[in-house]
């Protein structure tokens, strides 16, 4: 059976969690707000400007409109900076394994992001040309843990929600995928991602048999 994959991208394609966070940190510092490698969990997978609205709660920072817009450009261009030098090697690991499988078993391919910075990464890092369909941050408006995301990306495809796959390291995505009605997976801590139906530290650990016992 042709099923749909869909695959986030920060925290599970590519390690840019740490650039969103350094980034961040800058903005957090220069307000005098301490936000820390804890807190920067509950911003994996939410949108920019949600994630700007949750280190300034966490500051009790109270903060014009004009002030915030210039906050989040300066963020955003500080987190490009970070990925100027961004190749093939950034993948992390099993990725490529992983999507050579599922490209060999026809399945379908989608990337599900809320990043607004998505192409120009899988471009950059070369694995691009596997994602039949691409989701992301500037194709929707409501923002995970709202399955409108990953919905979109199995519509496209053409595939029922019940057979999607969703790969996620963020709390947020993985609620997302269980409102969608579609199977949910987990990478990452088992400690953190407990709503998954199914965790893996990584992609080195997902084997065929999974795989295939997804698509059967
Ligand atoms: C990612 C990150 C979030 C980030 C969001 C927006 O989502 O996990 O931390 O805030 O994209 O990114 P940008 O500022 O590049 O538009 P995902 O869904 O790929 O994990
Ligand atoms: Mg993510």
């Amino acid at each position: 059976n042709k099923k749909a994959f869909i695959f986030d991208l920060d925290g599970v394609i590519v390690d840019t969690a740490k650039y969103h966070f350094l980034a961040w940190q800058k903005i957090a510092k220069a307000l005098n707000i301490n936000f820390t490698h804890e807190n920067n969990e509950l911003l994996k997978g939410v949108s920019r400007v949600r994630s700007l609205d949750i280190i300034l709660e966490l500051g009790n920072v109270q903060a014009s409109q004009e002030d915030k817009d210039k906050w989040l450009i300066q963020k955003n261009e500080d987190y490009l900076s970070y990925l100027v030098d961004m190749d093939e090697s950034e993948i992390l690991p099993g990725v490529f394994k992983t999507l050579q499988l599922l490209k060999e078993k026809n399945q379908g391919i989608a990337l599900g992001s809320a990043s607004k910075n998505a192409r120009p990464i899988l471009e950059k890092t070369g694995i691009i040309s596997y994602f039949d369909v691409i989701v992301d941050g500037n194709d929707v408006t409501n923002a995970k843990p709202d399955p409108e995301v990953f919905l979109k990306a199995a519509q496209l495809l053409n595939i029922d929600p019940k057979d999607a796959i969703v790969f996620e390291d963020s709390v947020a995505g993985i609620q997302a995928a269980n409102i969608g009605g579609m199977v949910s997976v987990g990478i990452g801590e088992e400690t953190i991602l407990h709503e998954a139906q199914y965790i893996f530290k990584d992609f080195t650990v997902i084997d065929e048999s999974f795989i295939d016992n997804l698509i059967h």
